[in-house]
C-alpha cells in the first residue's frame, strides 16, 4: 500500500542552524560554568588551609626586617625570661603579624600577638629601694626610737630611754657623691650596724656649696635630698653638715647658711630623723662669741620651720673647745655640741676637754673622728682610739667616723683599688675601716 509509506517533511534549513548555535552555546556555556565552579572549590579549600595554619604561614614567610625585629624579640626575650628557650619558641611580635583589615575577628592572632613587648630587664641596683619615703619599720633605729631629744648631756629616744647614735660620715659630697646611694645605706645599717649617716657637704672646698656655681649647688642639693630619702627608707638617722673648713669662720658664709637652712629645715622638718649640723668646724681664731651669733640666728631659722629637730653646733678650734662652750651655752632646747677629734693628734688634752665640758653639763656629741692624724692620713694609733672610745661609752657620747670613700688616705673606709659603691666585702675595708665595723659590731 502506497499509503502506508511515511511521507517525511522536510526541515527548515534556517531552524536547524538556529538549533545547533543553540546546542552550541548551551554546551559551551555549561563547560564554563562548571569550570569556574572547580576554581571556587579550589581557592576555598586554599584559604581555610591558611586560616588553619595561620601563624605557622606567617613565620615561614617573613621579610627581612621582620626577622631582624624576631632577633631583637629573642635577645630580649633572653634576658627577660631566661627560662624560655628562643630556638623552641620563637616570640611573635606585633610586626611579624599583619594587623586585620576589617574587623573580622580572628582569634589566633589576637592570642598570639603580646600586646606590650616585654619590658628590658631592670638595670636598677640589686636591692630596689622602697617606693615611698616611710620609715618606721620597727626593727630600725629610727622606726624603733623615733625622734630624738637632748635631756641633760645625753640624746635620749622617743620613750625617754638614753641613745647613742654611731655612724660614719661620708667624705665630701662633691668628691665622692656615688657613695650616696640606698644599698651603701643598707650595708651601713645592716652588716656594720651604723645607725646615723653624715652628709658632709663642703662649703668652701673642693665644689663647695658656697663657691661652685648654680648648677653645682643643685647638684650637692639633690645629693643631700637622696642621702635623706635612703636614710628614711632605712630608718636611719641622718647628719647634714654644713662642712665649713677652710672658711674657718661660718660668718664668712652666713647669708648662704641662713637660706640653705630654711629651705631645707622646711623640707625635712617633718621627718624625725634628720639632724642639722651647722658649721663643721670654726677655726682660724675664730671665738665663741662668732660661732654663738652666727648660731643663734641660724637656729632661728631651722627652729621657724622644725621647732624639735636636733642642732649640732661647732665649737671653736676645730670643733675641740667645747670646754669653752660649756661656759656659755645657746639658749633653745635639742642643741648639741661638736667635739672632734683625731686620735693620734689629739689626745689627754682634748680628751680632758670634753670630761670638763660634759661634768658642766653640756650635752657633747662626736659629729666626726679619725684614729689616725688630724690630717686624716699619717698612721693609725690604736692605742690612742682605744682611749679615746672608752671614755665616749663612759659618757654615752655619740660618734661619727671619718670618711666613707676610698681615697688613698689613712682615714677613708675602704681600700683605695676598690671601686665598689656598695657591697664591701671585710678584705675590700681599710685598716680603719676594718677596726671600725669590728668596734661597733
Ligand atoms: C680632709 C679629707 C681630705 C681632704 C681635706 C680637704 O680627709 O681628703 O682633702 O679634708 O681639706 C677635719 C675636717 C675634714 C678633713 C679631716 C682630715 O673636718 O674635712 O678631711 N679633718 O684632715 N678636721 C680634722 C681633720
Amino acid at each position: 500500500m502506497s499509503g502506508g509509506n511515511i511521507s517525511r517533511k522536510p526541515v527548515n534549513p534556517l531552524k536547524k542552524t538556529a538549533i545547533l548555535i543553540f546546542i552550541f552555546i548551551f554546551i559551551l556555556t555549561g563547560c564554563k560554568s562548571g569550570v569556574e565552579s572547580g576554581r571556587t572549590e579550589k581557592k576555598d579549600t586554599a584559604a581555610a588551609n591558611v586560616t588553619e595554619q595561620g601563624t605557622e604561614k606567617n613565620s615561614e614567610t617573613k621579610t627581612t626586617e621582620s626577622e631582624q625585629i624576631s632577633e631583637e624579640s629573642i635577645s630580649e626575650s633572653e634576658t627577660t625570661h631566661p627560662e624560655t628557650s628562643p630556638e623552641t619558641t620563637e616570640p611573635v611580635t606585633s610586626q611579624d603579624v599583619q594587623q586585620p583589615e576589617s574587623d573580622i575577628t580572628t582569634p589566633w592572632l589576637e592570642t598570639s600577638v603580646p600586646q606590650t613587648i616585654p619590658p628590658m630587664q631592670n638595670t636598677e641596683p640589686a636591692t630596689e629601694p622602697p617606693t615611698q619615703n616611710q620609715p618606721a619599720d620597727s626593727g630600725t633605729p629610727f622606726g624603733s626610737h623615733g625622734r630624738l631629744s637632748v635631756t641633760g648631756t645625753r640624746l635620749t629616744d622617743q620613750y625617754g630611754a638614753a641613745y647613742t647614735l654611731r655612724g660614719i660620715s661620708t667624705h665630701g659630697l662633691s668628691w665622692f657623691p656615688d657613695y650616696v646611694n640606698y644599698d651603701m645605706f643598707k650595708q651601713m645599717r645592716d652588716e656594720w650596724n651604723v645607725n646615723v649617716v653624715r652628709l658632709a657637704m663642703y662649703t668652701a672646698e673642693y665644689n663647695g656649696y658656697c663657691t661652685g656655681d648654680m648648677n653645682n649647688r643643685e647638684n650637692l642639693k639633690k645629693l643631700i635630698d637622696d642621702g635623706v630619702k635612703y636614710a628614711g627608707q632605712l630608718g636611719l638617722y641622718v647628719i647634714i653638715d654644713w662642712h665649713i673648713l677652710s672658711d674657718g669662720n661660718p660668718n664668712m658664709y652666713k647669708n648662704e647658711s641662713m637660706e640653705f637652712f630654711r629651705e631645707i629645715s622646711a623640707k625635712y622638718a617633718g621627718y624625725g630623723n634628720v639632724i642639722y649640723e651647722i658649721c663643721n668646724e670654726p677655726n682660724g681664731g675664730t671665738g665663741w662669741g662668732e660661732i654663738k651669733s652666727y648660731a643663734q640666728d641660724v637656729i632661728n631659722i631651722i627652729r621657724s620651720n622644725d621647732s624639735r629637730g636636733i642642732i649640732i653646733v661647732g665649737t671653736p678650734t676645730w670643733s675641740q673647745d667645747v670646754d669653752i662652750a660649756a661656759d656659755d651655752r645657746i639658749n633653745g632646747e635639742n642643741i648639741m655640741y661638736a667635739m672632734h677629734f683625731y686620735a693620734d693628734t689629739h689626745r689627754d688634752y682634748i680628751r680632758d676637754k670634753l670630761v670638763s665640758a660634759v661634768n658642766k653639763g653640756l650635752p657633747v656629741i662626736v659629729s666626726e673622728f679619725g684614729i689616725c692624724d688630724a690630717s686624716g692620713n699619717g698612721g693609725i694609733n690604736y692605742d690612742e682610739a682605744s682611749k679615746w672610745m672608752s671614755l665616749l661609752n663612759q659618757y654615752s657620747v655619740s660618734y661619727v667616723l671619718w670618711n666613707l670613700s676610698n681615697k688613698s688616705e689613712t682615714s677613708a673606709m675602704i681600700q683605695s683599688w676598690c671601686g665598689k659603691q656598695a657591697g664591701i666585702t671585710y678584705d675590700e675595708l681599710s685598716d680603719a675601716g676594718k677596726w671600725f665595723v669590728n668596734f661597733i659590731k
